[in-house]
């Protein structure tokens, strides 16, 4: 029987699914994954910071936000010449979706002509774009999807009862407010959270809840892990059992069969045995390239390398123009890319092989 697509979960009904038995979780987990995805392909996302620090917000996990004192350069809104080179860049690296963040309570509306002009600019180079920016109104959201934005993503972050200790500048109903605004707006919603910011295994069932619940799934969910910054009043938060992280990659696979849940911040502390289970728990996107924002991120050629011992390739979506990706013929997998059409190629040539020894793919 084909699994049911719900939007009426209980926080005890999530609960009763994370607590599972660690075999039974990811048993369900990857049977779900394999109705709706591609078992062996992950979505490959690429961050840029467009605007970086003094942010008015006081998210206590944030470097950006102007209240803590973290080692961080902030910058001013980047020029769009600047940001299409970085894409390219992205692009020749072999991410197929560019994702814009900037450290604001929301855009201004003098910004929106330029932060338009990205979007355009980024699409025409052929990829998915997306953007982060903080609030949005209904009115700017309609204008992003004018300009062709695909997605845009606005975290609940944490559970509704949790979330006071960790932000108070900004309440949970304005998040879902702009979710419900971009939605609206037919831009695909990427949301999720942060797990390590203190919380229970309550607030973690009820943060996914929350995003489940929604009237219609997030196309795509991160599920970040706290990277602790010096500076933050999070700096000193326990660090995540490994196994619940893993539970909760599950458990928003079983809740949301559809979206792609993305294995986001944190992965520089995860062992390879750690992002394989998050794999196999579900996970089928990650952002990639030696940056997030303004933290680092494994390095291209460790992700390259932990991909081709799993036999996991790269998602391609539909429309994506991928063809001038630097590595094409991918040398790991022998896949060749034309606007977003993977062909399998019978043998991989040896010069290739060395290119992927000597360097990241
Ligand atoms: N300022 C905008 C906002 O907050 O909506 C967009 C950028 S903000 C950095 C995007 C998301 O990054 C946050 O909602 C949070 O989930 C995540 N994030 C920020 N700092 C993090 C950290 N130290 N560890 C993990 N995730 C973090
Ligand atoms: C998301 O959920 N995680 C990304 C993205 N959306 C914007 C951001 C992670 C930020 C980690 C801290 C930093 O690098 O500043
Ligand atoms: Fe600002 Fe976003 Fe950081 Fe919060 S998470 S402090 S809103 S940049």
């Amino acid at each position: 029987m084909p699994t049911e697509i719900r939007n009426n979960w209980t926080r005890e009904e999530v609960l009763a699914i994370m607590k599972k038995p660690m075999n039974d979780l990811l048993f369900e987990a990857q049977t779900i994954h394999r109705e709706f995805h591609d078992p062996n392909a992950v979505q490959i996302s690429q961050l840029l910071s467009i605007k970086t620090g003094t942010c008015p917000e006081d998210c206590t996990y944030c470097p950006q936000s102007i209240r803590y004192n973290t080692d961080l350069d902030a910058e001013s809104l980047m020029e769009v010449n600047a940001v299409i080179d970085q894409a390219k860049a992205a692009k020749k690296s072999g991410a197929s979706r560019f994702c814009m963040g900037a450290a604001w309570r929301s855009p201004k509306d003098r910004d929106m002509p330029k932060l338009m002009e990205m979007v355009k600019q980024v699409r025409g180079l052929g990829m998915e774009t997306c953007m982060t920016l903080g609030m949005l109104t209904p009115d700017q959201a309609s204008h992003f999807a004018e300009a062709g934005l695909d997605y845009y993503n606005h975290n609940l972050d944490t559970s509704e009862e949790h979330y006071d200790k960790i932000i108070t500048t900004r309440t949970y109903q304005d998040r879902l407010n702009t979710i419900e605004n971009v939605q609206n707006a037919n831009i695909k919603v990427c949301s999720g959270g942060i797990v390590g910011l203190g919380e229970e295994d309550g607030d973690r069932a009820g943060l996914l809840m929350q995003l489940a619940n929604l009237k219609q799934h997030p196309e795509s969910v991160p599920i970040n892990q706290l990277v602790r910054v010096k500076g933050t009043p999070l700096f000193d938060e326990e660090p995540v059992d490994k196994f619940d992280f893993i539970r909760v990659i599950a458990t928003a696979r079983i809740l949301m069969p559809k979206a792609a849940v993305r294995l986001s911040a944190g992965r520089e502390e995860m062992s390879e045995e750690m992002q394989a289970m998050a794999f196999f728990a579900g996970a089928n996107s990650i952002f990639y390239g030696e940056k997030l924002l303004t933290t680092s991120n494994p390095s291209e050629n460790d992700d390259m390398a932990l991909m081709q011992k799993l036999g996991i390739k790269p998602l391609i979506p539909e429309g994506v123009d991928v063809s001038e990706a630097e590595h094409n013929p991918c040398p790991i997998h022998g896949i060749k890319q034309e606007h977003g059409v993977r062909q399998e190629i019978e043998s991989i040539p040896v010069e290739l092989q060395e290119l992927s020894e000597a360097k990241a793919v």
